[in-house]
C-alpha cells in the first residue's frame, strides 16, 4: 500500500524519526542558524511565521527548551508549565496580529494528525473565516 500523497508519506518517515534525538529544523531556528520571521519571543517561547502558510495569518510557537518533548502524545507531568506558557503565548501572538476576534489553534500530533516537525509546536492561525470541520 503506497503512501495516499507526498504530505502523508513526509510525516510518516518525520513520525519514524521522531524520537532520534536528532535537532529539528526548529533548534535551528532557535540558534538563528537559519532565518524567520519572528513575530513573538519571551524567555521560554518562540513564535514566528510558518514558511508555508495556511491562512493569512499562520504563527507557529515553539519552546525554546523542548525538554524532550516531541509531540503533545507524549507529554509528562513535567511538560505541563511548557504547555501552559505555549496557549497563553498564543493568545499574546493573536493580540498583537490583530486576530483576537476569531482564531484557530492547531496542534497536529502524530504520523495521523499529519505532524511534521518533532518538536513539540502549536499553530495560530488567523485573518480569514474558518471553516469547521477542519479536514
Ligand atoms: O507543522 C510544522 C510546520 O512548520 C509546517 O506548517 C511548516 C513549518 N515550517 C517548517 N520549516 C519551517 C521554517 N524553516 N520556517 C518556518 N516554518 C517552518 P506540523 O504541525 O509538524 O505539520
Amino acid at each position: 500500500v503506497g503512501a495516499t500523497n507526498d504530505e502523508e508519506s513526509a510525516a510518516k518517515v518525520a513520525a519514524a524519526n521522531a524520537d532520534s534525538g536528532a535537532p529539528t529544523i526548529f533548534d535551528k531556528i532557535i540558534a538563528k542558524e537559519i532565518p524567520s520571521s519572528i513575530v513573538y519571543e519571551d524567555d521560554m517561547v518562540l513564535a514566528f511565521r510558518d514558511i508555508n502558510p495556511q491562512a493569512p495569518i499562520h504563527v507557529v510557537l515553539i519552546p525554546k527548551n523542548r525538554d524532550g518533548l516531541t509531540q503533545l502524545g507524549k507529554a509528562e507531568s513535567r511538560h505541563m508549565e511548557i504547555l501552559g506558557q505555549l496557549l497563553y503565548a498564543a493568545k499574546k501572538v493573536a493580540e498583537k496580529e490583530g486576530i483576537l476576534d476569531g482564531f484557530r489553534v492547531v496542534i497536529n500530533n502524530g504520523p495521523d494528525g499529519c505532524q511534521s516537525v518533532y518538536h513539540l509546536h502549536l499553530h495560530v492561525l488567523g485573518g480569514r473565516q474558518m471553516k469547521w470541520p477542519p479536514g
